[in-house]
């Protein structure tokens, strides 16, 4: 028998409510969406600098996300749309910064790899690789100094693992026992480099346990479910004992390593690289929603339609939104030498 509205609305995949599970959904389809337009948008030369996208991991940044409270932080490294837009910051604010117009979060200013919204918690974007891990150690012991509860989640790739800020970060959050959860981004590839080659531990997760015993664990990052659940139950124990976990996502990014690589290069092969896009984490979910009775055909196209006219909105906003001014270069300086007044100013014209 047809389910009724109402059930279907109370229904649920693994104990997360169909609300939930239709959020999740869209965010990843956004993510998706957002950065075929960004995509495109580069290739027309309306984006500059460096750009590097997400296509095909959008499992981790929503199943993360996801389980946080609204006043938890999220660090993450330079591909970092995803995460951007699904802590919150608009499509609009992030389009227009990825065209360096001043309607975007970092008015501007940052680009691709320097998202940056405080209003929602979302402390970067940030392009060199590993020095984030000590800036969310930093805000998680801010956590525990004002006696707060909220947790830090902090995203960051394969190749960070075997230098020297992962180990000072893992180090002190166990030694404090700071609220933080780190999801380190296994695609097996740092930019052409196979992870294979030059970790000796490929099991990322085992390395933590140097640091935290066994609080450590690997989850498939094609499955945004899988994901969800792992960081729920981390951000619980934070809460709840103030300690960190380690948590690695087994993933894969479909495209180049940023938008100036093609997208197997000679690193790996074609074949590779359509034999992962088989396991697409999108269809993944919408398959189960469908098989659950939970979503229908017509409503998976609703929702995409109504995303694509999101992201299109985004781009008319970032086109229309002005170029920042040349006194903009001035603003947000701290630098002494920059608060000489005018006539310092003046000299640097
Ligand atoms: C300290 C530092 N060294 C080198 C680079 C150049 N670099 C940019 S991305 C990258 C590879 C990062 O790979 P991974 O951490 O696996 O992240 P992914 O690109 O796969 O998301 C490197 C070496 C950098 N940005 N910072
Ligand atoms: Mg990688």
């Amino acid at each position: 028998m047809a389910k009724t509205e109402d059930e279907i609305k109370q229904g649920d995949l693994q104990g997360i409510p169909r609300e939930k599970l239709m959020e999740m959904l869209r965010w990843m389809v956004l993510s998706r969406r957002f950065e075929e337009k960004t995509a495109e948008a580069y290739q027309t030369g309306k984006i500059g600098g460096f750009c590097h996208l997400y296509i095909g991991q959008e499992a981790v940044a929503v199943g993360a996300i996801a389980a946080l409270r609204e006043d938890d932080y999220v660090f993450t490294a330079y591909r970092d749309h995803a995460q951007a837009l699904v802590r919150g910051v608009s499509a609009d604010a992030v389009m227009a910064e990825l065209y360096g117009r001043v309607g975007g979060a970092s008015r501007g200013a940052g680009g691709s790899m320097h998202l940056f919204d405080r209003d929602v918690n979302f402390m970067g974007g940030h392009g060199i690789v590993g020095t984030h891990l000590t800036l969310a150690a930093g805000v998680g012991y801010a956590i525990k100094y004002r006696g707060g509860d909220q947790v830090v989640l902090c995203f960051f790739g394969d190749s960070v693992v075997n230098g020297g800020p992962f180990h000072e970060a893992f180090n002190m959050v166990a030694k404090w026992e700071l609220p933080v959860v780190y999801v380190v981004e296994n695609n097996s590839y740092g930019m052409g480099t196979d992870i294979d080659r030059v970790a000796a531990v490929d099991d990322l997760f085992t390395r933590a346990c140097a640091y935290q015993g066994k609080k450590a664990e690997q989850v498939d990052g094609m499955n945004v479910l899988e994901v969800y659940d792992a960081v729920t139950r981390a951000a619980d124990r934070a809460r709840e004992t103030g300690r960190p976990t380690f948590i690695e996502a087994r993933t894969y990014r479909y495209l180049g390593h940023s938008m100036s690589d093609p997208a197997h290069g000679t690193y790996r092969s074609r074949e590779e690289v359509q034999a992962e896009r088989k396991n697409d984490a999108i269809n993944h979910l919408a398959e189960l929603m469908e098989e659950a009775g939970l979503l229908t055909e017509a409503e998976y196209k609703a929702l995409d339609a109504d995303v694509i006219e999101e992201v299109e909105r985004s781009a008319r906003f970032a086109e229309e939104s002005p170029v920042p001014g040349r006194e903009e270069i001035y603003s947000h300086v701290y630098a002494d030498e920059f608060r000489g007044g005018a006539d310092r100013r003046d000299a640097w014209r």
